[in-house]
């Protein structure tokens, strides 16, 4: 009979599995058909077969999606952290994460972090407020946590239960300490020294992708690849699907990129000057779409 399990983490051809209805970490192999037809990735749910006490996976499930950079699928849902202080709201890559996320069929979620210092910052006030402002309209949920102070963090807990989740955002903005905070008030957290153990190897590159077992079907990723990637995979000719607030408008061309098009026939250009859209977020939009177009062009012309 098979078993299913879930891969948190690839040592060569070291397959690391947490059986999900055990809680049971196990190392496995996978069969040569399996290998070759598709590469297995850290998050897959996979099917197991045991004999004697050798485990074999057979079949990997549907994902529902995966991310190339860092190598990873199933991810549900991103925790898009961005810092009020130092280093300041990066609304680009606010963007762009978000951006990547509705591609992907993730669930982005904004976590403020660093809350401790606004008190009288008159920018972190802002900031907050802006955040707050732009992105709940845009159907986003927000936490707000400080990592330092251990505030917010059960609110953010509780987000994570049952699902599959990364951290992202630029460095500095507290991504360790805040995943740091989570594991430390997890129950049966798995040291990377005991999965070396449990594959007699020991072997573990800092490149390694790794999922933590928070609780019962809760995982979390924590890895630097998010940190400052580009949209490596998106056409400049879907951005505009990844916006929702753009979704129910009304342009005379079905094709309108909203980017060099009037207002008499933009319906979004229109929007943001009644202020029914941000414009930041609008801004934002078309200097991402130039971007990639550019890289689009340079690559194809
Ligand atoms: N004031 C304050 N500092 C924080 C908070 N969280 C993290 N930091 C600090 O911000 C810096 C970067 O944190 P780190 O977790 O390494 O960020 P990462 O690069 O995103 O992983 C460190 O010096 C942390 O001590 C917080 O909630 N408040
Ligand atoms: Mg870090
Ligand atoms: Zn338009």
């Amino acid at each position: 009979m098979d078993i299913l399990g879930k891969v948190i983490r690839i040592d060569l051809d070291i397959y690391i599995i947490n059986i999900e209805k055990t809680n049971d970490i196990i190392a496995a192999k996978a069969r040569g058909n399996v290998k070759k037809r598709d590469s297995i990735y850290v998050g897959d749910v996979v099917n197991i077969q045991k004999t004697n006490s050798d485990y074999m996976i057979t079949s990997v499930i549907n994902r529902k999606n995966v991310l190339i950079r860092p190598p990873v699928s199933n991810i549900d849902q991103m925790i898009i952290v961005v810092s009020i202080g130092a280093p300041q709201p990066d609304y680009i890559l606010l963007d762009k994460q978000i951006d990547l996320c509705v591609a992907k069929n993730i669930t982005p979620i904004i976590c403020i972090n660093k809350i401790d210092l606004v008190k009288d910052d008159l920018k972190a006030k802002e900031d907050l407020e802006y955040i707050k402002k732009t992105y709940e309209k845009i159907g986003i949920k927000i936490v707000y946590v400080s990592a330092k102070e251990n505030t917010g963090i059960d609110n953010l807990k509780k987000l994570l239960i049952d699902m599959t989740s990364a951290f992202s955002g630029n460095s500095g903005v507290g991504k360790s300490s805040i995943t740091k905070a989570i594991l430390k008030s997890s129950p049966q957290r798995l040291e990377i020294g005991d999965i070396g153990k449990k594959t007699k190897r020991g072997r573990h590159t800092t490149k390694s992708v790794n999922l933590y077992t928070i609780s019962e079907n809760s995982y979390i990723l924590d890895t630097p690849g998010f940190s400052s990637y580009e949209l490596y995979d998106i056409d400049h000719r879907n951005l505009r699907e990844y916006y929702p607030e753009f979704s129910n408008c009304n342009c005379s061309y079905s094709d309108c990129a909203h980017v060099v098009e009037s207002s008499n026939v933009c319906d979004v250009k229109r929007k943001v000057k009644s202020g029914l859209i941000d414009n930041g977020r609008y801004e934002r939009y078309v200097y991402i779409y130039n971007k990639l177009k550019e890289n689009y062009d340079r690559r194809y012309k």
